[in-house]
């Protein structure tokens, strides 16, 4: 390991990189390292790794959640965690398992009839086309309830889950085949694949492994059952698997530990299972031709069905030729294919090697039938030494690998060790080793297990954090580490903490390929694709009662509520219902702007819902108590959030309740009312002008030319469209002598109005960042300074504030840039100028000295000049 050389590059360019932002930024740099005890190379690493407000990162990690169930997002380089996505287990935020369209998808996962209610999710696997990552599906595995699930990239949920009917346990996937067709499923703990006892005296003959071809329809995202198979294999227990790709495409490979079949029995004085299933020096590599199998498994004649699905027994895939064993060191781990396809990397885990076999060394062996023996089951056992292109001793547990975009290169897991090593596979050398914090387990590399690895970072996924963070308590949180692999030797960048269950396995993606959506189609139901039956729009909101046939009937017990969400109201506002009705409410959220979800809940009733743009749910319960329940949205969504609520009233039919006596209030007089309905009108009117003037500027500008502003055009448009039914209703009221009602109408406009309004100048401050004429670094440097210096906290541009309007103000003096400048940076000595003294008099106001230095003053003046070229956008 040269990280002598590291550490002096590293100094070096730091040094540099500390000099030039030094120099600029007048010592700050240095200051806020000494005070934070910062070295040169943490600087740079902070650097590398830091987002600015608004910044993206290059790569998309999804992290296997581990006994959370779920799934973590997460960013590359920054390792900012930017999502959970709920999978086994019920989410409340999401309302995953609190409404009753996700509900359908976790009891999707039920076994055996019970309902399982958590997940060990170990291997998530990205779809590929030939290959390579596409970025639109995320398949996941359970580990102990054995389960595959499926997640959609376009809105990053949970589509399906599907249940192994045959295995007991499953580890070693999910890994999808080179086109997606297959995902691979491997059993972990070998046990009998039908739901009876079976004594464990008889393991050998009654226990079994397997590896599952879960048929996968990519266009529409789901497994199907019925077209997948399971390759019955021995107990021994199966571990990582990997699809092969390339010139092994067709061929899966799956290696496994407990090749002894020991059983174990603590209890009845037997060594425990640790010892009696480490005893070989060497287990098995399963090698099977799955795309043969999957012809030979839609022939009735070749499969046994066990609860109701297929299995291919040995004995047919060993007469067709499909079904091979290589000897590997003794409880191996990791099995990973090569980018081209052409070698597999077992890891020893007890052993201090990792082995590299040659695909074209197996096929030939295969080819020429040359077997060394059979096992006890009948499988053909390739010579070992004959399929190796090599062996290399990495160190102590040697686990997992991945591929970088050097040919050759690989980088494996110590487990043992703490420790990341780089190295050749293709001429068995040792290039680099990096120490980790601690016991690593997976690695994730950018695409690093696809055809196309991009190499740049290598996560380490350590199993231990000990003494890396804050202690909060013996339960620690686990530990994240991002390598810097793109120099000649490997750097740690930095530590991100993983509070969620022990994260097996992270799968990385650029995150250009990825492509989702902003909002679904008006009334999408999320879970099936498909529009809702319960879709609702403006207008058709409603209640309705229905006996046990269906039939509208106000004796029936089914109340059905129709409602819709729109910033800031929830239509209906009251819903009454007899105490043990069956209450469904079907809810539509009807905007279209982007992140507006509402949220939605019954306090009391164990209900939740989040509603993104455009989505319906359906939400259901028995009121089976009497009383008055709040219901409201439980996201901040506007303003008037709080506002966003309403009641549901529970009666009991059996009881009489008497009327409370009616409080005596004041109440406003006709004129009163008159006066403020004038006033709100008056207001009204001027927000409308300030509308107008927007929308004409936007039009002016061709908004419609820029696909961001014209989203948020649509948007504002929905808001204000709602205006002329608010109008009717009003002049309506008033003209009944109803003004009180009236002024509720005005007001209601005026809410759409300032929503609008809000969207509306959203909108034109986006189309005048597309129109203007391009900002100078200067001048970006300078809207920064303007902006952090305090300026804008008097000066608005185009507006008079609580200061002049700076639009020309490198005009309005001779001299003009200096003036500005000296007047930036020593206000104090021209508070006797007569035009500063007239400035005062007027704003009531001194320019306070903001300290500005001279680079940020200099950026300041471009700034202005930039406005100046654009002032007819302000
Ligand atoms: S396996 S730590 Cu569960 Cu992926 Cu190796
Ligand atoms: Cu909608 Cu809060």
């Amino acid at each position: 390991m040269s990280k002598t050389f590291n550490k002096l590059t590293s100094f070096l360019v730091g040094t540099a990189l500390a000099a030039t932002v030094a120099s600029a930024a007048g010592g700050e740099l240095q200051k806020v390292m000494k005070a934070r005890g910062l070295t040169e190379n943490d600087v740079i690493r902070a650097a590398k790794t830091y987002n600015p407000t608004g910044g993206r990162d290059e790569f998309i990690v999804f992290s296997s959640g581990g006994q959370s169930g779920q799934v973590i997002v997460y960013g590359v380089p920054s390792m900012r965690i930017l999502k959970y996505i709920a999978v086994f287990t019920p989410e409340p935020w999401q309302g995953y398992g609190y409404d009753v369209d996700s509900l359908k998808i976790l009891r999707q996962g039920n076994i055996r009839g019970r309902e399982i209610n958590w997940g060990d999710t170990h291997h998530p696997a990205l779809s590929e086309k030939d290959g390579k990552y596409d970025g639109r599906w995320l398949a996941i595995n359970d580990k102990a309830n054995p389960r595959i699930a499926i997640i959609d990239l376009h809105d990053f949920e949970t589509k399906q889950i599907t249940v192994n009917p045959v295995f007991k346990s499953a580890h070693g996937g999910a890994f999808f085949t080179q086109n997606s067709d297959y995902i691979i499923e491997a059993a972990q703990y070998a046990a009998p694949f039908d739901n009876f006892y079976h004594p464990i005296e008889e393991y050998k003959e009654t226990y079994r492994g397997g590896v599952t071809m879960w048929k996968f329809n990519y266009k529409k995202g789901r497994i199907i059952p019925k077209d997948s198979f399971t390759i019955e294999m021995p107990p021994y227990m199966q571990d990582l698997s990997d699809a092969g790709k390339g010139v092994s495409d067709g061929w899966g490979f799956t290696n496994s530990f407990n090749t002894e079949m020991y059983t174990g029995g603590i209890e009845v004085g037997m060594p425990p299972n640790e010892a009696g299933m480490s005893r070989n020096d060497t287990d098995f590599l399963h090698v099977y031709n799955w795309k043969k199998l999957a012809k030979i498994a839609k022939n009735k004649k070749n499969v046994k069905i066990v609860n109701g699905h297929k299995i291919i027994p040995m004995s047919v895939a060993v007469a067709n030729n499909a079904l091979f064993l290589i000897p590997e060191p003794k409880s191996p781990h990791g099995v990973d294919v090569s980018p081209d396809g052409e070698y597999i990397t077992v890891c020893g885990k007890l052993d201090t090697h990792a082995s590299v076999f040659k695909w074209s060394k197996i096929k030939k062996l295969i080819k020429n039938k040359k077997y060394v023996g059979r096992d006890p089951y009948g499988i053909p056992i390739l010579d070992m030494k004959s399929s190796l292109h090599g062996q290399i001793e990495l160190g102590l547990g040697p686990l997992h690998n991945q591929y970088s975009n050097v040919k050759g290169e690989i980088y494996t897991s110590l487990y043992v060790d703490s420790q990341i090593v780089k190295w050749n596979y293709l001429t068995l050398k040792v290039l680099d080793k990096e120490n980790v914090h601690y016991n690593v387990g997976h690695l994730a590399g950018m695409e690093g297990k696809s055809a196309d690895p991009q190499g740049k970072y290598i996560i380490s996924l350590n199993k231990l954090a000990i003494d890396r963070f804050q202690n909060v308590g013996p339960l620690h949180p686990q530990n994240h580490q991002l390598i810097d692999i793109s120099g000649k030797t490997m750097d740690l960048l930095v530590d991100m903490p993983l509070p969620l269950g022990e994260p097996h396995q992270a799968v990385a993606i650029r995150a250009s390929k990825l492509n989702p959506h902003v909002r679904y189609p008006m009334g999408t139901n999320s879970k099936t694709g498909k529009i809702h039956v319960g879709k609702t729009l403006a207008g058709q909101e409603r209640i309705e009662r229905r006996n046990a046939k269906g039939k509208i009937d106000p004796k029936g017990k089914f109340v059905t509520i129709y409602a819709t969400f729109v910033r800031s109201h929830i239509n209906p506002e009251r819903i009454t219902v007899n105490k043990g009705d069956e209450v469904k409410i079907y809810m539509t959220n009807l905007e279209r702007a982007q992140d507006e979800t509402h949220g939605f809940t019954v306090d009391g009733f164990d209900v939740h819902s989040s509603l993104e743009p455009g989505e319906t749910t359906e939400m259901k319960f028995i009121a089976d108590i009497e009383g008055v329940f709040p219901y409201y949205c439980t996201e901040f969504c506007s303003a008037l959030h709080l506002e966003m609520m309403g009641y549901l009233m529970v009666k009991d039919p059996k009881k009489t309740y008497v009327s409370a006596k009616k409080l005596k209030m004041k109440t406003m007089t006709t004129a009163e009312l008159k006066a403020e309905y004038k006033k709100t009108v008056a207001v009204n009117d001027a927000t409308d002008a300030v509308i107008q003037s927007v929308v004409a500027f936007l039009k002016e500008n061709k908004f419609g030319e820029h696909k961001v502003v014209a989203d948020l055009v649509t948007d504002a448009f929905d808001q204000y469209g709602q205006i002329p039914a608010q109008k009717k209703l009003a002049d309506a009221e008033y003209k009944k002598g109803n003004i009180e009602k009236a002024i509720l109408f005005e007001n209601m406009i005026w809410q759409l109005m300032v929503k609008t309004a809000d969207v509306g100048i959203r909108a034109k401050d986006a189309l005048v960042r597309l129109v203007a004429t391009k900002q100078s670094s200067s001048a970006q440097a300078g809207e920064r300074a303007f902006g952090e210096g305090g300026c804008s906290g008097c000066h608005v541009i185009g507006k008079v504030s609580s200061g002049p309007d700076l639009t020309g103000v490198l005009q309005r003096h001779e001299n003009g840039e200096k003036w500005v400048t000296n007047f930036i940076m020593n206000p104090e000595k021209m508070m006797h100028d007569p035009y500063v003294k007239a400035m005062i008099d007027v704003y009531n106001l001194k320019m306070p000295n903001q300290h500005m230095n001279k680079k940020e003053t200099k950026d300041i003046i471009e700034y202005l000049k930039w406005i100046d070229t654009n002032a007819n956008l302000f």
